[in-house]
């Protein structure tokens, strides 16, 4: 997600569309080395396999951070007011929200983000029969960039901005407290965020987490090749690359990879890329914090620490900042 947010002005059209993805693969694979933005992943089939990927053994944060949210609900749903809007940012499936939802009937309305429409429109819809007094009012759009929520949520008394699932962890930490910003002129003054961030821990743990035995992530990770073949023409032969994840202790990041098992030529948009044996393709960062350095970088951009709850192990934590008075642009950056 870093190659896009450095520009977070930069007008774009809500939602990703093909020329944007054309640019950004273009780009990254001319570049050295290679990469392509994580949020390139969420096809419908990304997203489908994001959702296994939620369920293997390994791949411990969202259980982890279902049980604190389920552990810690009363307590999260004081932070909301009466007739409050709830944005979530890259919602996904909406099985977080619905923790919350129960939790803080109060809530007037649920804004879903998310730059997968097919995903969003499919969870929007089973939410609304669920709920029927709630405004379920989804948004297709990139939050790396400025958008706008839907008139019912601006008329809320206030929003609460929810980011689950450690995607913040998918930011550049620069990007991160971009973000950051971003989402405090979204959500307006007085509001509240609640982030979910997967914490620092054993590398034996984070290693398993992203090479599950069944192959889930490999396949998510290789997926983007194919999503590239169809709909920017490339030539990518999925058993020509390799899936690598490893956990980079220095930067406090696992690091997902494609690496090329040969030197070949691959075709995107009539455009010929070199690869050298073993050179990789870089399609992933997912930053590990401590409650201390998520804090750090938040109250850098003017949102104050309100809640800090975590599971029982210990693995993932859930955050909850305020708005600061003062104007966030006159804060300095981290
Ligand atoms: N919130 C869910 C899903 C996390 S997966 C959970 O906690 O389980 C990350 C989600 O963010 C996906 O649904 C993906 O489509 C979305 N996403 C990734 N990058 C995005 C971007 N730049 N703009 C909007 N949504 C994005
Ligand atoms: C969405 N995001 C927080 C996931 C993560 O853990 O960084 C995406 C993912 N990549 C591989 N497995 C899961």
């Amino acid at each position: 997600m870093d190659a896009l947010a450095r520009s977070p002005r930069r007008p774009q059209p809500q939602g990703a569309d093909l020329s944007a993805f054309a640019t950004d693969v273009l780009n990254g694979l001319g570049t050295t080395p290679k990469r392509v933005p994580a949020k390139y992943f969420y096809d419908g089939a990304g997203s489908l396999l994001f959702e296994q990927i939620t369920e293997v053994p390994e791949y411990y944060p969202t259980r982890c951070e279902m049980q604190a949210l389920r552990d810690h609900a009363a307590e999260i749903a004081e932070l909301v007011p009466a007739g409050a809007a709830l944005v979530e940012f890259g919602s996904g499936s909406n099985k977080k929200a619905r923790i919350v939802l129960g939790a803080a009937p109060q809530l007037a309305a649920y804004v879903p983000v998310d730059i997968s429409g097919e995903m969003l429109a499919r969870e929007a819809a089973e939410l609304r029969a669920d709920y029927p007094k709630l405004k379920v009012l989804p948004v297709v759009a990139d939050f790396c960039y400025p958008f706008d929520l839907p008139r019912e949520a601006k008329a809320a008394p206030v929003r609460i901005g929810f980011f689950p699932g450690s995607t913040i962890g998918n930011f550049e930490p620069h990007d991160a407290a971009a973000f950051l910003r971003n989402a405090a002129r979204i959500l307006g003054p007085k509001s509240t965020l609640i982030i979910g961030a997967d914490l620092i821990k054993d590398a034996d743990i984070l290693n398993a987490a992203y090479n599950d035995a069944a192959g889930v992530t490999a396949a998510f990770n290789l997926n983007l090749l194919t999503r590239i073949n169809r709909e920017l023409g490339g030539t990518f032969k999925r058993e020509c690359f390799e899936h690598h994840a490893f956990f980079n202790r220095e930067r406090s990041r696992i690091e997902m990879h494609l690496a090329s098992l040969k030197r070949q030529k691959v075709k995107v948009m009539g455009e010929t890329i070199d690869f050298r044996a073993g050179e990789t393709i870089h399609t992933e960062n997912s930053y590990k914090y401590s409650v201390d350095s998520l804090r750090a970088l938040a109250r850098g951009v003017g949102w104050l620490p309100a809640g800090v709850w975590t599971d029982t192990q210990g693995y993932f934590s859930i955050q909850a900042f305020t708005l600061s008075e003062e104007p966030v642009a006159a804060r300095p950056a981290v």
